[in-house]
């Protein structure tokens, strides 16, 4: 179908704007809230590496009445009537999925990578089981067997760390495989800023006959853009979140290469049918079909020519950033950064973790707290900041924009005056002299994919 076909046939252009107008009418309180946070992204810098900016025509798959639509099940195999197209966008998605990180298999119903890697994990253990993932204060995640979650509390996980030099510690890792023997190993990171050897991992597992899950939820666009090498074939599983580096909806993938049409755990079927079968109905009823939509659209903008530049801006800023930050005396783990985060010890420079996120954001430049390896301060406190690059990269920031940023980002630190742990002061004239500035950048590097606010008009 051409442009103008869809163009006169379609009536999703006046739906949408009718939408907002019945919005703008009928809810004004939810509305403005709804504004002022469309305002609050445009005018601040988001340095949140857990985050990004979605690609627009993905955020208004989200927005769509396929969301009417109840579909248990899976295309062509649904518990309820009406599902057509919603089987169409459901095999869109999946096709996508596959081809944009050479995958044989693809589930896109997950609401999350946490469900995508609880899916994976009650898919090939039982309770009591043992897995072995990254220590959440290394760079892991919380769904990789912290106490915090599911996975540490109905698993026996084991935790590996990092090196003296602050990078995985994959002979360490070997040594506790052999010693404990988990059924399932982790690999996968949340505030770890250098590749990963996934070969390694999965020589590991082959050695003690443990399944390998590839959590990818952080790096899975340099993967696409191939920037990062992928785990697809290396990996039983690779998990991973679509709204972060992929710019699409909020959801979870499970993918599978070589190993997809493995025999499963009891020999009843393979991996891949496994996996179908605890993704619905064992763990969800009806998917969400936007979400699904919009998975599908953001999988295909991150296979096109745009995003090719994006992914290498991602890398470069994120490498300028770490550059300019040690060139003002602060310590970065590992030193450096081959992937879009950069995790600062700002505690060495005598301010918290918390402190820090929030004077920063006071200011405009939005970061999060991070705990940075063998922390002294407590999750709510800690002694790092994580910052990345995914939505600097669609600002077509240049990495020279890296060192502007990373000097208001001092001169917000070395001003405030911590009062305790998590308190401290801030000079009103400099948090507004450091928000002007912060609004004159985003004026100049706007979001490229956004319409400009009209307030910059
Ligand atoms: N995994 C958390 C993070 O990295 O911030 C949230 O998705």
């Amino acid at each position: 179908m051409t442009m103008q076909e869809l163009e006169t046939r379609s009536d999703l252009s006046r739906f949408v704007q009718a939408a907002v107008e019945r919005l703008q009418q009928s809810d004004p309180e939810l509305c403005r809230i709804l504004q002022d946070e469309y305002e609050r992204q445009a005018n601040s810098l988001t340095m949140v590496a857990s985050s990004s900016i979605a690609d627009p025509s993905a955020l208004i798959c989200e927005a769509m009445p396929t969301m009417n639509v109840t579909a248990e099940g899976y295309p062509g195999a649904r518990f309820h009537a009406g599902c057509k197209h919603i089987d169409e966008i459901e095999n869109l998605a999946i096709e996508r999925a596959k081809s944009a990180f050479g995958a044989r298999f693809a589930n896109v119903q997950s609401m999350s990578a946490t469900s995508a890697n609880e899916v994976v994990m009650f898919s090939v253990l039982q309770p009591g089981d043992k897995l072995l993932g990254l220590d959440l204060d290394a760079g892991g995640h919380l769904t990789h067997g912290s106490k915090a979650s599911i996975s540490g509390r109905v698993f026996d996980a084991i935790g590996y760390g990092l090196t003296k030099t602050e990078e995985i510690d994959y002979d360490g890792m070997r040594a506790l495989a052999l010693e404990h023997r988990p059924k399932l190993i982790i690999c996968g990171t949340t505030a770890y800023p250098r590749r990963i050897d996934w070969e390694r991992f999965r020589a590991v597992a082959d050695e003690i006959d443990a399944y390998l899950l590839a959590d990818i939820t952080h790096i899975a666009g340099l993967v696409v853009a191939g920037l990062h090498p992928s785990p697809i074939d290396h990996a039983h599983f690779t998990t991973t979140c679509t709204h972060k580096q992929l710019y699409g909806g909020r959801g979870g993938l499970i993918l599978m290469g070589r190993d997809f049409d493995q025999t499963s755990p009891g020999g009843t079927t393979t991996l891949s049918n496994l996996i179908q079968k605890r993704v619905f109905p064992y763990f969800q009823g009806a998917p969400n079909q936007s979400a699904i939509a919009s998975k599908a659209r953001g999988l295909a903008w991150v296979q096109g020519a745009e995003f090719k530049e994006v992914a290498q801006r991602i890398v470069s800023l994120s490498k300028a950033l770490a550059q300019a930050f040690m060139d003002k005396g602060y310590r970065v783990i590992t030193g450096g950064t081959d992937n879009h985060i950069v995790v600062v010890d700002v505690l060495a420079a005598g301010i918290t973790g918390v402190n820090a996120e929030k004077a920063l954001e006071d200011c405009g430049i939005v970061v999060n707290k991070n705990r940075i390896p063998y922390d002294v301060k407590p999750p709510a406190v800690t002694s790092g900041i994580r910052l990345g690059t995914n939505g600097l990269a669609i600002r077509k920031m240049q990495p020279s924009d890296m060192i502007e940023c990373v000097d208001l980002i001092h001169e917000v630190l070395r001003s405030l005056q911590q009062t305790t742990d998590t308190s401290y002061r801030l000079d009103p004239e400099l948090r507004a002299s450091v928000t002007r500035s912060i609004r004159a950048i985003c004026e100049r590097r706007p979001i490229s994919t956004y319409p400009a606010p009209s307030s910059w008009s």
